[in-house]
């Protein structure tokens, strides 16, 4: 049965499911129950479109899915001890072999710092199954691990259980080792006995996701999944399981760089759940995710009213938003300096938990078996920023002013998001609030019962503020959970206004909160030839800052900053700001390069992209592998060309440049690189020049160019020559690629 028409689910189709040994038949409509899908009449109005889709609620296993907010995904198997991120499917087993492997350990740490569930890649693109499985050799039975006796799917269905943690299997439906592979029935029949074999095995399964990629080039072989028996399959076996991504559940939100959209609607047009979309977008938002701007997706808006108005249905379709807490999603040691900071996870759990998706953080073990401390420590420290912020809601028992005598007030604050307060439609929607006492806040949580429904189209947050009323912060939708932050507000009166709904909304929760204190230092990074001034600047007045120096982390107990910081050295400056209470924002760093030598730039570097300055060439320290350390200069479609000033004519014999290449992120390598000396600044001489070879692709390399030559000058000119248009096979064919350089040397 083919797929990949845009509603092949909406007929009811019989099929017939060979499972096993077992023949079945069932009803293509069974993968959706309940009130989460609507057929809409021919001709409705646009009016009866907005009523039905306001009364499209999830299913009762979306909703357990929807409340857990924050899942762990685990991807670990035969990439990680071939450090890779996607296999041929000619792997050897005998590689698989994580010594010290504890899945208490994961569940451990995912459990206390508040993930919900953990999903397990049970087999990836490689084939490589986890669990001894009847259908293939290529498993664990056949590496040495455990000594062939092991079942990794067993162990951590086992410790989730110990940990009360749900558990999840990814079973990537692209199979590259498999030889059945391609032949489409006969693959479709191996996959079902995978599936049974990962669900029933194994005690209760609560998601199971389905990934969109596929790499098979245009002479590669061509699968076709039979998607619905696969559905019936997990329905039956795993009834209260949601299937995600390539599933009718749960939607792939677009992107894997942790930010959703500002306007999330869970309804959305059934046309949506095509397959074969989903997966030609994965591919590409994978590809070109360095660059992706935070909640640039394949489309911002999938169900505003203009985008259902033309829907002949209607489904509950709730976002996942999957991100790696490395860059990559297996465990690599070189990116063990590159584990997301603390603040960088927060930002993506108010990006998408509090965008009305559900987050889907990625932590993979490393080749013992384990997590590493640099994850941990980050995931510690992100957990207790999360408690600290959500511990006191200023809205708790506050006064309601205007709202009609049936709001019980208490149920927008009880932390629990069924019990609501369904808004008068014939008053306006809005509440106007006492606070307890004067508060500082600078983040706003509102949640729906979306139970009854997604509704809320507008809103707008405002404070009463020297006698007037000030508009705070506005959003469009609300759904499971919002959180807006704005700059921090002191007041004792608010108001919430809902001036755009699809019916009449059912606020469940509304919260008013504090974010950590931060602080920023100005400039955040400098090269300097004399001394640099720097200033710290926190959000929080009465927070005291600390700093250091000297490499040691910062506490109360050291320097307190009151003015700005003079240096005329090379400084690594570190610095917290710290409550009256002893609560303690996040520790952060800053570092100042004395610079070596004066440069001038004829083309400027692109803003975000600009190293600290033209000095920051010059000053000494070379940018890591990490494309976005801040150190590096990025030209879009650019040349270097520079000319570095050492002050008088010196004896010179060694010279070097660097370059970043990250093709994935569009960085490539020059074309061309010369370096050309002067006595005078006016006539150069050449003294080399060095081609490149082509690029590859999913390279991410340091390019160092250095080279020996004895000459005496004052000046240096370097100038590097950009790749130019993105070649044919990559996903930015034709735009301008980027030249990234760091740290221009001659001695
Ligand atoms: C993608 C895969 O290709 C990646 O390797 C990873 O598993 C990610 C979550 O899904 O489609």
């Amino acid at each position: 049965m083919r797929n990949t028409n845009s509603n092949f689910c909406l007929s009811v189709v019989t099929l017939i499911l060979f499972a096993g040994s077992s023949l079945k038949t069932v009803s293509a409509q069974e993968t959706f129950i309940g009130n989460n899908f609507v057929t809409l009449k021919p001709g409705s109005t646009e009016q009866e479109i907005i009523e039905a889709a306001a009364k499209v609620t999830p299913s009762p296993r979306q909703l357990v899915w929807q409340r857990l907010e924050t899942t762990a995904f685990i991807h670990f198997g035969l990439n990680t001890f071939y450090n890779q991120e996607w296999g041929q499917g000619t792997e050897d087993p005998a590689r698989f072999n994580p010594t010290l492997l504890d899945t208490d350990q994961w569940a451990k740490v995912l459990s206390e710092t508040g993930f919900k569930m953990l999903i397990m890649t049970c087999k990836h693109h490689d084939g490589l199954c986890l669990w001894p499985s009847n259908y293939t050799e290529h498993d664990v039975a056949a590496s040495p691990w455990r000594g062939g006796n092991g079942d990794l799917v067993k162990e951590v269905a086992e410790s989730c259980r110990k940990y009360n943690l749900k558990f999840g299997v990814y079973l990537s439906p692209w199979d590259r080792h498999e030889p059945s592979y391609g032949n489409s029935p006969e693959y479709n029949k191996f996959f079902l006995n995978q599936l049974t074999e990962v669900l029933t095995n194994y005690g209760k399964v609560d998601e199971v996701w389905f990934d969109g990629a596929c790499g098979e080039g245009p002479n590669g072989k061509k699968q076709v999944y039979d998607w619905l028996a696969f559905y019936s399959l997990i329905r039956k076996l795993q009834p209260e399981a949601v299937i995600a991504v390539m599933g009718p559940d749960v939607r792939w939100v677009g992107t894997e760089s942790g930010y959703g959209r500002e306007t999330e609607w869970s309804v959305v047009p059934y046309e949506l759940t095509n397959q074969e979309k989903i997966a030609e977008g994965s591919q590409q938002a994978a590809l070109k995710e360095g660059f992706t701007p935070p909640g640039d997706m394949e489309s911002q808006d999938l169900g505003s009213r203009s985008k259902i108005k033309e829907a002949k249905s209607l489904i509950w379709y709730p976002s996942e938003v999957d991100v790696s807490i490395r860059p990559g999603w297996f465990w690599h040691e070189s990116e063990n300096g590159r584990v997301k900071t603390p603040e960088k996870l927060l930002d993506i759990y108010f990006s998408s938990v509090g965008r009305n998706s559900l987050l889907l953080l990625n932590i993979p073990p490393d080749t013992n078996g384990l997590i590493n401390d640099a994850d941990i420590s980050s995931l510690r420290t992100w957990k207790s920023a999360l408690e600290s912020i959500f511990k006191d809601n200023f809205a708790k028992d506050a006064k309601v002013i205007n709202a009609d005598k049936t709001l019980n007030f208490n149920t927008l604050t009880d932390n629990n998001d069924a019990t609501s307060w369904n808004f008068d439609s014939k008053k306006a929607y809005s509440i106007e609030l006492e606070l307890k006492s004067i508060s500082e806040f600078n983040v706003l949580l509102l949640q729906e019962n979306i139970s009854i429904g997604q509704r809320i189209e507008h809103f707008t947050l405002e404070a009463w503020v020297n006698n007037n009323w000030k508009q705070v912060t506005e959003g469009t939708t609300v759904g499971f959970k919002r959180l807006l932050r704005f700059p921090t507000i002191k007041t004792n009166k608010v108001r919430l206004t809902i001036d755009k709904s699809r019916l009449e909304p059912a606020l469940a929760e509304i919260g008013l909160y504090r974010q950590l204190p931060v602080v920023t230092s100005n400039p955040s990074s400098a090269s300097f030839t004399q001394s640099v001034q720097v200033e710290l600047i926190s959000t929080e007045s009465d927070a005291k800052i600390y700093y250091t120096t000297d490499g040691s982390i910062p506490d109360k107990k050291s320097k307190k900053y009151k003015n700005p910081l003079t240096f005329d050295q090379t400084t690594e400056l570190q610095f917290v700001a710290i409550r009256k209470d002893g609560t303690s924002g996040f520790k952060n760093k800053s570092s100042y390069q004395k610079a070596q030598h004066g440069i001038t730039l004829v083309n400027a570097p692109e803003e975000k992209y600009n190293g600290g300055g033209p000095l920051a060439l010059v000053d000494g320290a070379t940018g890591s592998i990490d494309f976005a350390d801040g150190r590096w200069s990025g030209f879009n479609g650019t040349n270097l060309e520079a000319v570095v000033d050492l002050g008088t004519v010196k004896e010179l014999n060694e010279f070097q440049v660097n370059f970043n290449e990250s093709t994935k992120s569009w960085i490539f390598r020059p074309q061309q690189v010369e370096f050309a000396v002067s006595e005078d600044g006016k006539n150069y001489r050449s003294i080399f020049t060095k081609t490149f070879e082509k690029p590859i692709a999913e390279s991410e390399l340091l390019l160092k160019v250095p080279f020996s030559y004895n000459c005496k000058a004052r000046y240096v000119k370097v100038v590097a020559t950009n790749f130019g248009k993105i070649p044919d096979w990559h996903p930015g064919k034709g735009e301008p690629a980027w030249l990234f350089v760091d740290e221009i040397t001659a001695r």
